[in-house]
C-alpha cells in the first residue's frame, strides 16, 4: 500500500513538472487590472502611470490598461523579484489590443524588464507590425521571431514559452516559431533598473501608443499548447471599445532635456499664452530636414506646468483649415484668450492673416471667418506680397485688443470686442520707431505691457536678431532699446514670444539647434530666461542649451487646497488617483475651463484617466483644486 502511494504521488510530481494538466499554473504575478489601479493581481507592486495611460473599463466591464500617448511603470522591483525566479522553463503571456491611431510603423515593445539596452528581456513590434518577437539580451542577443504581423482594434494574446534550450513564440493560440534560447532573465534581474509596459529601454523607439493591456501574467514553468489556445480563447471575444470614451487628446509626453526642448519635432515661429496654471506654447510644425524654403503644413500645440515635463496635444489647427490660403503656408500666429474663447491669429505667407477659433486653448481651431481678417490692402505703404504676417496680438488693460504685424514694417489695428473684425473707425497704422535702429525691422512683433510700459520685440534684420522698443502707448511711437537676441545658432529668423509664468519671465524663440538636418527651414523652439534690468529694460538674452530651470513649488493656492483639513470633504490619494469623498455626496469634476468632465454619487472617484491639468471637484457647497 505504502508502495502505491508513493508510485501515486511521484506520478503526480511528474505530472505537474510537465505540466500536462489541463489547469493553468499558479503565475508568478498578473496584472489583470480588475482592482483598478496599475498594481499587479495582489497588489504586492504598485507601478505608475505615465503620461495620459489610464486603467479603463470596457463596455463589457472588463479593466485593462490604456498606453495613451503613455506607458506604465511596473516598477524595477517586480522584475529583480520575479526575474530571479525565471532560472529555468517560464511562460510569458500578455493580452493586448492596438488602436486604430497606433505607432507600429515604428519598432515599439509591449514589455519590457531592463538594464539600460545591454541586458533586457522584452516583446517587440517590429516598425511596421510584421513580426512581433521575443528578445532576451544579456550582452548577447536570442530571440524567437513571429514574423507574422496582427490586426488592429482586436484583442490578440501572444505567449513565450521557454521550455528547457527552446523558446517557443505563440500568437493567437498557435505557435508561430521555436528555436534555440539559452540566456536566462534570473541571470541578470538583479541588475534591472526599469520594467515598463509599452515602453522600450530604446530612447529611439516609439511607446506602444493607444494600446489596451490585459492579463499580463509570468510563470515560472511551461504553458502547453492547450493552455495557449485557452488563454486567447478567453480574451479575443472582449470588447475592444471604452465604456466611456477617452477624450484625451494628448499625443505625447516627455521631459525637456534643455534647449531645444521639444526635439521629436521641428517646431517654429513660438507663440505663449498663460492660462490658468498652464504655459501653452503654440508653434508652426516645420518639415524635416533638407528644406530650401519653409514647408510648414500644419500648427501645434504643448503645454507645461513645469517648464520641464512637456506634453503636445493633437494637430489644433491646419494651413488647409483656411480654404482661402493658397499656399498651404501655416506661418506665424499668436493665440489669446476673451470671454473663454481663444483666437489664434495667423499668417498664410502672401494670401493675409487669418483668425481661427476654439473653446480650448488647446484646439481644435476652426477659420471663424471663411475669409482673411487681413490682406496686402491692409498693409499700405509696401509692396512686397509676404507683408501682411506675423500677428501678434495683445489686449490692454481696459480690454481694448490691439493686432500688431508685418514684414518690412510693423502695423497695428485695434480688433472689435467681437475679435474677429477690425476697427473700422481706428484703421491701420505704420508704427513708427524713434531713436536709432541697429538693423531695420524684419518682421515678428510681440508686444507686452509691464509697469505701465509698453514692450514691442521684433525681429531685425537679416539674418534675423531680435531688437526691441518701449513706449507708454500700445501704438506708439516706439523708441528703440537695441539687440536683446542675438543671431540664433543654424537659424537666419529667430522669432520670439516674452511671457511671464509663476513669476518668471520667459523668451521663447526658435534656432536651428537639431543636429544634424536643424536648420532655417527645420528649427527648434527654445526657451531661455529673460531678465530686467534696474530701469525696467531687457537683459541680453543668453542662449543656452542647459534652457531653464524646473519650477519646484506649484501654485500656493492649490498647496493649501491640497492639505486635506478636517473640514474638507475631499481627500486625494495621490498614489491611487482616488478622491475619497468623507461622507459620500454627489459630486461634480470641471476641468480648468469650467468645463464638467466627470459628475456622479458616492464615496471615492478615480481620477487616473484625466488628462493632466488642474480640476476642481465640488459638491455642491465646498471645493477642492487638485492637480493631475
Ligand atoms: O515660419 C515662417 C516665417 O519665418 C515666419 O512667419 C517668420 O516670423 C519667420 O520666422
Amino acid at each position: 500500500m505504502q508502495f502505491t502511494k508513493k508510485i501515486f504521488s511521484l506520478f503526480i510530481i511528474i505530472l505537474l513538472s510537465f505540466n500536462v494538466t489541463g489547469q493553468t499554473p499558479t503565475p508568478l504575478i498578473q496584472y489583470d487590472f480588475e482592482h483598478q489601479l496599475p498594481a499587479d493581481k495582489n497588489q504586492i507592486y504598485t507601478g505608475v502611470l505615465h503620461g495620459n495611460a489610464e486603467i479603463v473599463t470596457m463596455t463589457d466591464g472588463n479593466n485593462v490598461l490604456f498606453t495613451g500617448a503613455g506607458h506604465m511603470d511596473i516598477g524595477a522591483e517586480m522584475g529583480k523579484t520575479v526575474l530571479a525566479e525565471l532560472t529555468g522553463s517560464y511562460s510569458i503571456s500578455i493580452d493586448f489590443s492596438v488602436g486604430n491611431a497606433n505607432s507600429l510603423s515604428s519598432f515599439c515593445w509591449l514589455y519590457a524588464f531592463a538594464n539600460g539596452t545591454n541586458q533586457y528581456i522584452g516583446l517587440i513590434n517590429t516598425a511596421g507590425n510584421n513580426n512581433w518577437y521575443y528578445e532576451i539580451r544579456n550582452n548577447s542577443t536570442q530571440n524567437v521571431r513571429s514574423n507574422t504581423g496582427i490586426s488592429i482594434e482586436t484583442w490578440h494574446n501572444i505567449t513565450y514559452v521557454q521550455n528547457g534550450a527552446v523558446g517557443s513564440i505563440y500568437l493567437d493560440g498557435v505557435l508561430k516559431n521555436s528555436g534555440t534560447i539559452g540566456l536566462r532573465p534570473s541571470a541578470f534581474s538583479s541588475l534591472l533598473t526599469g520594467c515598463y509596459l509599452g515602453l522600450s529601454p530604446y530612447s529611439g523607439d516609439a511607446t506602444m501608443s493607444n494600446t489596451f493591456i490585459d492579463n499580463f501574467t509570468i510563470y515560472n514553468t511551461t504553458l502547453s499548447a492547450s493552455q495557449i489556445s485557452e488563454i486567447y480563447n478567453n480574451i479575443k471575444d472582449k470588447s475592444v471599445t471604452p465604456a466611456t470614451p477617452i477624450i484625451s487628446n494628448i499625443t505625447k509626453f516627455w521631459e525637456s532635456k534643455g534647449n531645444p526642448i521639444i526635439t521629436h519635432k521641428y517646431t517654429c515661429d513660438p507663440a505663449a499664452l498663460v492660462y490658468n496654471d498652464t504655459l501653452f506654447i503654440y508653434t508652426g510644425q516645420d518639415a524635416a530636414g533638407g528644406q530650401s524654403y519653409y514647408n510648414i503644413n500644419n500648427w501645434a500645440v504643448f503645454a507645461t506646468t513645469d517648464m520641464k515635463n512637456f506634453w503636445e496635444y493633437s494637430t489644433p489647427l491646419r494651413a488647409s483649415d483656411f480654404t482661402w490660403g493658397t499656399q498651404n503656408a501655416a506661418w506665424a500666429g499668436q493665440v489669446i484668450e476673451k470671454n473663454g474663447k481663444f483666437y489664434w491669429y495667423t499668417s498664410s505667407n502672401t494670401t493675409g492673416i487669418g483668425v481661427a477659433v476654439s473653446d480650448r486653448p488647446e484646439g481644435p481651431f476652426k477659420d471663424a471667418l471663411g475669409k482673411p481678417l487681413l490682406t496686402n490692402a491692409n498693409s499700405p505703404g509696401m509692396s512686397h506680397s509676404w507683408r501682411t504676417i506675423d500677428p501678434s496680438v495683445f489686449i490692454d488693460d481696459d480690454g481694448q485688443a490691439w493686432l500688431y504685424w508685418g514684414n518690412g514694417a510693423c502695423w497695428v489695428s485695434k480688433l472689435n470686442p467681437d475679435m474677429i473684425s477690425i476697427d473700422s473707425n481706428y484703421g491701420v497704422k505704420m508704427i513708427s520707431f524713434a531713436g536709432h535702429f541697429d538693423f531695420p525691422f524684419t518682421e515678428a512683433p510681440w508686444v507686452h505691457k509691464k509697469n505701465g510700459l509698453y514692450y514691442l520685440s521684433y525681429a531685425a534684420g537679416f539674418p534675423e536678431r531680435i531688437q526691441y522698443a518701449i513706449s507708454t502707448s500700445p501704438d506708439g511711437p516706439f523708441e528703440n532699446k537695441g539687440i536683446i537676441n542675438e543671431i540664433a545658432g543654424n537659424s537666419n529668423t529667430n522669432h520670439q514670444a516674452i511671457v511671464e509664468y509663476k513669476g518668471n519671465w520667459y523668451f521663447i524663440y526658435h534656432n536651428g539647434g537639431i543636429q544634424t538636418d536643424g536648420g532655417s527651414f527645420s528649427r527648434s523652439v527654445c526657451i531661455d530666461k529673460l531678465e530686467f534690468d534696474e530701469n525696467n529694460l531687457y537683459k541680453p538674452i543668453i542662449m543656452t542649451t542647459k534652457g531653464v530651470d524646473k519650477i519646484e513649488s506649484t501654485n500656493d493656492e492649490i498647496i493649501k487646497a491640497e492639505v486635506n483639513s478636517a473640514d474638507n470633504p475631499f481627500y486625494y490619494d495621490r498614489g491611487k488617483q482616488l478622491i475619497h469623498m468623507k461622507n459620500g455626496n454627489n459630486y461634480q469634476i470641471a476641468d480648468s475651463l469650467g468645463h464638467i468632465v466627470k459628475s456622479g454619487n458616492g464615496k471615492k472617484v478615480s481620477v487616473m484617466n484625466f488628462a493632466a491639468g488642474v480640476y476642481i471637484i465640488s459638491n455642491g457647497s465646498k471645493s477642492f483644486k487638485f492637480i493631475r
